[in-house]
């Protein structure tokens, strides 16, 4: 199992939590998200972990992994 923290620094809100937690827990190999609304995190959690599916499901709820 492995995991990566994303920056994301629109995420303001539960809504921002909700969005984002739908769509990149469906993203296949991905067990758990977890986003900090104060840290502006986003951390995922699974085994194999799809680094440009899981951009694109962040992107597809409306929001942008800071470089
Ligand atoms: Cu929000």
């Amino acid at each position: 199992m492995s995991a990566r923290t994303y920056s994301v620094p629109d995420v303001s809100c539960e809504h921002c939590r909700a969005a984002i937690t739908s769509e990149v827990s469906v993203v296949p190999g991905v067990e758990a998200v977890d986003v900090d609304l104060e840290a502006k995190t986003v951390t995922v959690t699974g085994e194999p972990l799809d680094e440009g599916a899981i951009i694109a499901a962040i992107a597809d709820a409306g929001y942008e992994v800071a470089a």
